[in-house]
């Protein structure tokens, strides 16, 4: 049997949100028994169907990469991690629904595996206030994942959405919601899973960044220096 096409894609998000628990439903389909700590970096494979349905339809090896660990600014940390950010084809920015900290660290931990040569002093972002177009004129293809949607009191669940909703926005993505240890989320035909599956495909369809080993060519240069902290502008 020939081997098939492969592309990767990065986990991404703060410790303990449920990065591993996501990517075994999504590559084992199965909820994760007893989940432990990430130490480095741990790959699981899905198998996807680019096109479904279609007369171009071809499987391919979805790589995800679960990085473990928490936000580190540490230089030595970030460096550690860098080794895994090399020739993305996509990312997935998981945050805990339960845990505002966690959806405001996404920004930090996109933008680090997107810049991952930003200047040594390890600030993430540019001039004070959390940009848009930081994400605009990305090309790499990104979701944001919430979990534990399960934890959220129904009376709390718009409050949540909204919120989420706004992330998204942020980073010009598509966003899923769901509990991590209940399998009904991602269900074959659910909305979910069509999401997901067209996040795939996109991640497939861009993937010849790969090629020169140009990988992030429309991210732009600009943005990617200079002083100030980051902050969003949904949390404050
Ligand atoms: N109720 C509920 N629990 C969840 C959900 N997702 C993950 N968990 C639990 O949260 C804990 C942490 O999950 P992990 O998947 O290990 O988290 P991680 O992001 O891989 O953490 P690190 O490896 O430390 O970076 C585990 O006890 C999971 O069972 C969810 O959607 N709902
Ligand atoms: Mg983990």
């Amino acid at each position: 049997m020939a081997a098939l096409d492969r592309v990767k894609v990065l986990v991404l998000g703060d410790s303990g949100v449920g990065k591993s628990s996501l990517v075994h439903l999504l590559c084992q389909n199965q909820v994760l028994g007893n989940p432990s700590w990430t130490v480095g970096c741990s790959v699981d494979v899905r198998i996807h169907d680019y096109k479904e349905g279609t007369p171009e339809e071809k499987t391919y090896y979805i790589e995800l990469w679960d990085v473990g660990g928490s936000v580190g600014s540490a230089s030595s940390v970030k460096s550690t991690r860098a080794v895994f950010y090399n020739l993305l084809n996509g990312i997935i920015l998981v945050h805990d629904l339960t845990n505002k900290k966690s959806s405001q660290n996404l920004y930090r931990w996109s933008l680090e595996a997107l810049n991952r040569d930003v200047a040594p002093t390890g600030v993430l972002v540019t001039n004070g206030d959390y940009d848009r177009e930081q994400f605009a004129d990305n090309q790499i293809p990104l979701l944001v994942i919430g979990t534990k949607l399960d934890q959220i009191p129904e009376a709390k669940r718009n409050e949540v959405l909204t919120r989420t909703a706004f992330l998204a926005e942020d980073f010009n993505a598509e966003e899923i919601n769901l509990d991590c240890t209940n399998p009904r989320y991602l269900a074959a035909g659910s909305s979910n899973a069509v999401k997901l599956s067209r996040f795939f495909d996109k991640v497939i369809e861009k993937r010849y960044f790969l090629r020169d080993g140009n990988q992030i060519p429309g991210f732009s240069e600009r943005k990617r220096f200079g002083g100030g902290t980051l902050k969003s502008l949904h949390y404050d």
